[in-house]
C-alpha cells in the first residue's frame, strides 16, 4: 500500500515590521485553506513565518527585540491555526522565534513545529547553523544578527514518526550543510521540511548573489538524493523592508528532482503528491548507508597519525 501524503508548501511574500501576528495569521489561514481545498495533508509555512525577518536590523532594547519572539506556542495570536488546522484535519510545519523560561533562564532560539492534523504538536527544532554575525557592522547594506538574537539550537536534529513516514525538520542555513540531512538521514527521514528567508545579497560575498537561487536548488536537491529523502523548501520571499529576498519555493523528490516549484514572488501554494515508499529506491540501492557508507572513515582527520590539521 503505497504511502501518499499530499503536501503544500506555503510559501510568503514580504512581512512588514508593522503587519500585526493577526494579519500575518490571516495569510497562513488563507493559505491552510487553499491546501485543504486541494486536498493536503500537510502545509509547510517559512523560517520566521509570524514576523518580518528581524534580523536584519540592529537593536540593543532587548524588550523592542523581543517583540519578534512568541512566549508560547500555540498564544493568543497563532491559537486560530491550530483551531483552523484541528477542523480541517490537515498538520502543518511553522518557523518562529521562540522565547522560553527553561532552568530559571530566558532562551531565544529560532524554532519550528510539527504539528499533526489533530493539531498536536508532535516534534520541534531549533536551528543549529546560524549564519551571519553577533555584532554591530555598519558597513553592510544590512545586518544579519541571528548570532545575535538566538542561541544555537540544542535539541539536535530529531526525526518524528507522523503521518505514516519519518520526518525531519531544517531552518534556511542548515540546508547549506550536508551534514545536518545526513543526521536525519541517518535516522531513516523520508521527508525533511524546511523553511527559509535569503537574502539575494550576502555582503561577504556579492559575486555570489547571482547564483543565490542556483545555490538554493542545488543544496536541497542534493540533500534530497544524498539521502533518498523528499525536501520541502519554503521562502519567505520578495522585496521585505527594502531586502529582496529569494523565492524558489519547492517540492523535490529523492530523485533529487523538483516536484513542484514556486513562480512568484509572493503568497503561493505549491502542492505535490508525495510516495514516501519512493524513498526506497535510493535507501535501499545507492544509498544504502548499512551496506556501503564506511563511518569509521568519517572519523575526524585530526585522529589519524600524519593528517593535516584542519586550519
Ligand atoms: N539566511 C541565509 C541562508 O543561509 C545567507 C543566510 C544569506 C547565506 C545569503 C548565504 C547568502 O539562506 C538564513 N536565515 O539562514
Amino acid at each position: 500500500m503505497t504511502r501518499i501524503v499530499t503536501v503544500g508548501a506555503a510559501q510568503l511574500g514580504p512581512i512588514s515590521r508593522s503587519e500585526s501576528r493577526q494579519q500575518v495569521v490571516r495569510r497562513l489561514l488563507e493559505l491552510m485553506h487553499q491546501a485543504k481545498a486541494a486536498g493536503c495533508d500537510l502545509i509547510v509555512y517559512p523560517e520566521l513565518a509570524l514576523t518580518t525577518f528581524f534580523p536584519r536590523w540592529y537593536m540593543e532594547d532587548q524588550a523592542e527585540i523581543d517583540l519578534f519572539f512568541e512566549r508560547e506556542m500555540p498564544g493568543a495570536a497563532t491559537r486560530p491555526l491550530f483551531d483552523e488546522a484541528a477542523k480541517l484535519g490537515i498538520g502543518f510545519c511553522l518557523g518562529y522565534a521562540e522565547l522560553i523560561e527553561e532552568s530559571g533562564r530566558t532562551n531565544r532560539f529560532n524554532a519550528t513545529i510539527l504539528v499533526d492534523k489533530q493539531a498536536r504538536a508532535v516534534g520541534k527544532y531549533r536551528k543549529v547553523h546560524l549564519p551571519g554575525h553577533a555584532e554591530h557592522e555598519p558597513w553592510r547594506a544590512f545586518q544579519h544578527l541571528e548570532k545575535r538574537y538566538f542561541e544555537i539550537g540544542n535539541l539536535g536534529f530529531p526525526a518524528y514518526r507522523v503521518f505514516d513516514g519519518i520526518f525531519g525538520m531544517l531552518i534556511c542555513n542548515d540546508r547549506r550543510w550536508p551534514e545536518a540531512y545526513r543526521v536525519l538521514g541517518l535516522q531513516g527521514a523520508e521527508m525533511i521540511l524546511l523553511g527559509y528567508n535569503t537574502p539575494v545579497h550576502n555582503p561577504p560575498s556579492p559575486e555570489h548573489d547571482n547564483l543565490a537561487n542556483f545555490h538554493n536548488h542545488l543544496v536541497m536537491q542534493s540533500g534530497a538524493y544524498q539521502n533518498g529523502s523528499w525536501v520541502v523548501g519554503v521562502a519567505k520571499c520578495g522585496k521585505e523592508e527594502g531586502v529582496e529576498q529569494i523565492a524558489g519555493s519547492a517540492i523535490i523528490a529523492p530523485s533529487g528532482e523538483i516536484a513542484a516549484a514556486a513562480v512568484t514572488q509572493g503568497d503561493e501554494l505549491i502542492v505535490a503528491r508525495c510516495d514516501l515508499d519512493l524513498t526506497r529506491s535510493y535507501k535501499t540501492t545507492i544509498f544504502n548507508f548499512a551496506q556501503h557508507r564506511v563511518p569509521e572513515a568519517y572519523r575526524p582527520i585530526v585522529e589519524r597519525k600524519g593528517a593535516v590539521p584542519p586550519p
